[in-house]
């Protein structure tokens, strides 16, 4: 029985990383007076690394030239980098992906509820909630530093599922990179994996299904494994776990 879906947040509701978070790291990084810039394929590899803290931590452990920073240094930079990332979504420079806003609120109209799993830092869900009016569809948000080890360890998943009070087999995850479908699978979720900008060339294999992204009428998403298209609605996820 389906009663809730599990959204990432990063590349899987918007194309954020790019345009978004990297240039808002970078914006902090200038500010701070530091001689780092991460252009786009740096940061491409850098996204192994989930969490900003991590991955500016990750970057230093690396960087023979760069000055040696402390666990609070780093947390008043990501700050900072919040602060620049919240108010690029708040300008309204990223929209969701196609698909997003309407399964939401159809799987809201139809009674499942609706979940957050994601290593951003809560207040940029907020952000891009907030901006694209579905804050208040959304039941459980399990973000950031809620749990220590973030994906591809399963805790976020496992945090929310418990907070919706469901077992695993009774929600679907949606993910768009490898890291994110490892958790969502260690937390035995079924998963929908729309790849994103940064990460097509990942492997997804264990995905229940994998998408260009969920589709409009309109203009359908392509099924990467059989080319079909594709309009992920709640009766297409339904018929889908009827099928297995
Ligand atoms: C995305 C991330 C995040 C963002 C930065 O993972 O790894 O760390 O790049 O967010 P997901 P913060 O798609 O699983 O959300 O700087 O707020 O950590
Ligand atoms: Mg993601």
């Amino acid at each position: 029985m389906l009663r809730a879906l599990v959204f990432d947040v990063d590349g899987t509701l918007a194309e954020t990383e790019r345009d978004g978070h990297r240039m808002a790291f970078n914006r902090a990084f200038a500010e701070a007076g530091l001689p780092i810039v991460w252009d786009e394929a740096t940061y491409g590899e850098l996204l192994r690394v989930t969490g900003g803290k991590e991955r500016i931590r990750h970057f230093l452990d690396r960087c023979p030239d760069c000055p040696a920073l402390d666990e609070a240094a780093i947390a008043a930079l990501h700050r900072k980098k919040t602060e620049h990332y919240t108010a690029w979504v708040r300008s309204g420079a990223v929209q969701l992906r196609p698909g997003v806003a309407r399964l939401v609120r159809e799987a809201e109209a139809e009674g499942l509820r609706l979940a957050v799993a994601t290593t951003t830092t809560p207040d940029n869900v907020e952000a891009l909630l907030g901006r694209a009016g579905l804050r208040g569809s959304f039941h459980v948000i399990g973000a950031g530093d809620i749990v220590p080890a973030k994906k591809p360890a399963p805790d976020v998943y496992l945090w929310v599922l418990e907070r919706l009070d469901l077992a695993p087999d009774e929600a679907i995850a949606f993910e768009d990179s490898e890291n994110g479908l490892r958790a969502a699978l260690a937390a035995g979720l079924r998963t929908v994996v729309t790849p994103s900008f940064y990460t097509r060339g990942e492997v997804f294999d264990g995905a229940w299904a994998l998408l260009s992204d969920l589709g409009e009428p309109e203009r359908p998403a392509t099924d990467l494994r059989t080319g079909r298209p594709v309009v992920v609605d709640v009766n297409w996820l339904r018929a889908r776990l009827e099928g297995e």
